[in-house]
């Protein structure tokens, strides 16, 4: 019996189970924190579902594993069924659209994944294309395909976890946005973390060429890198929208490509569609001083970015350790006027002068309302994830937020 199995029941492996059973495949699911809910779900779908442990000690052959993000190599069943087929919904999409007219754009990199696929999506949008974001923001392509029709292009955000498990998933147009340290929790170490940024073009694109930063250094035989050297002649006010510029001339070099308008590129920035929450989001300005939602800013080069963004800062950090080099943060510290440090890492903020630190978020935003003078900013941009107190980083912006505006 060749069995397929699901690993991880999240937003990914629900749309690859409803995508199997449409197809008439019956996989087994495999799930540590199953609710009630899915149990019944799964049951009456009649499929079969197990906790790691009791899948292992059945020792059945398992030809396909169909893997969450999330979750690490170094599982338990990933270890023993090593020499199965380890892929994702990713992977599935791609042998979905291979023989299609649905053209693919990839979009990785450490910081700004999700405004620039949003961007890149509303663009094509407004260019007249039936355009879809998936992915690593929030919605497997699977669920696309099989609402979705006639669509026009798939517009991915994808992360490391997912590039990790691709075998021959190739875009038309892949794009790398940078590189800097970040997931060390999960990856070996940098250079694994890199390679697997790499794998966006681990296997040649359609287009040959690969829209890249001009900081980064790749070269692949038959590959043309297309750097971001455009002079933009667009009318934008780069401190109202969250895309940086390298990301949106990054943007007008692949709408160049796909000869679309650079004005729509202009326009859709301009109209504010691309400013997402959690991401150096304005939440309100109480007594002067503006308090500054970034919760999205999990590693240190997200929380520089907002550093050099904003002046006379009084900066919450800390959370979920992912065994960064925090003190990479001392050289964007001018604008700072106090930082304040809670949770799990928050000892590891201690190479700060005059550090202040406090249990949690909701005692970090009390003390820097306290502290805060007219004019200045209290920017929640934590270098950290949010795991340790919070589901997830939105969650935490939320609850950020929701103090904020009890505090008026
Ligand atoms: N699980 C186990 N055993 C384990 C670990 C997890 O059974 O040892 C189960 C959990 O009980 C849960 C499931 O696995 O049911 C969770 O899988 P998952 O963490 O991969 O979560 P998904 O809901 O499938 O969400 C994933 C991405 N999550 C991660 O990469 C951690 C989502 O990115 C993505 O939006 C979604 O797929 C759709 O593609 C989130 C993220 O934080 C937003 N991404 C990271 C980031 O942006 O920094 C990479």
């Amino acid at each position: 019996m060749k069995n397929i199995v699901i690993l991880g029941l999240g937003e990914t492996g629900l749309a690859v189970l409803k995508t199997l059973i449409k197809f008439d495949v019956f996989p087994i699911v495999v799930d540590d924190n199953l609710k009630g809910c899915d149990k019944v779900m799964l049951e009456e779908l009649t499929v079969k579902y197990y906790s790691t442990n009791q899948i292992l000690n059945m020792n059945i052959k398992i030809e396909t594993i169909i893997k969450s993000p999330g979750i690490k190599y170094n599982h338990k069943l990933l270890k023993k069924y090593v020499k199965s087929n380890i892929i994702n919904d990713i992977e599935i999409s791609y042998f979905l659209t291979k023989n299609t007219n649905i053209k693919t754009i990839g979009v990785t990199g450490t910081n700004g994944k999700t405004s620039t696929t949003t961007l890149i999506t509303e663009v094509l949008k407004q260019a007249g294309y039936r355009a879809f974001s998936c992915g690593n923001i929030g919605i497997s392509p699977l669920e696309i395909i099989a609402k979705e029709e006639n669509i026009d292009f798939l517009v991915y955000e994808l992360s490391s976890f997912q590039l990790l498990s691709i075998k021959d998933f190739k875009l038309n147009y892949p794009l790398l946005l940078n590189l800097d340290p970040d997931h060390l929790d999960y990856h070996k170490d940098i250079e694994h973390y890199y390679n697997a940024k790499f794998d966006i073009v681990k296997n040649m694109p359609i287009s040959k060429k690969f829209f890249i930063d001009k900081s980064i250094k790749f070269c692949k035989d038959g590959l043309e890198n297309e750097i971001n050297n455009l002079e933009l002649n667009l009318e934008i006010d780069y401190k109202k929208v969250t895309v940086s510029k390298n990301n949106i001339k990054l943007v007008c070099k692949l709408m160049e490509e796909l000869n679309i308008n650079l004005k729509i590129v202009e326009k859709v920035l301009n109209e504010g569609k691309i400013n997402l929450p959690h991401r150096m989001e304005y939440v309100n300005t109480i007594e002067g001083v503006d308090y500054i939602n970034d919760s999205k800013a999990t590693n240190v080069s997200a929380t520089k970015n907002a550093l050099l963004k904003y002046k006379n800062i009084i900066l919450l950090v800390g959370g979920f350790d992912k065994k960064e080099d925090l003190s990479e943060l001392t050289k964007y510290l001018d604008n700072v006027v106090h930082v304040i440090a809670y949770g799990e890492n928050k000892f590891k903020f201690n190479f700060i002068n005059g550090l202040i630190i406090v249990d949690n978020l909701t005692t970090a935003i009390k003390v820097a309302s306290k502290l805060a003078k007219p004019g200045q900013v209290v920017l929640l941009s934590p270098a950290s994830a949010s795991y340790d107190q919070f589901v997830d980083y939105v969650t935490r912006g939320n609850k950020f937020k929701k103090i904020v505006s009890r505090l008026k």
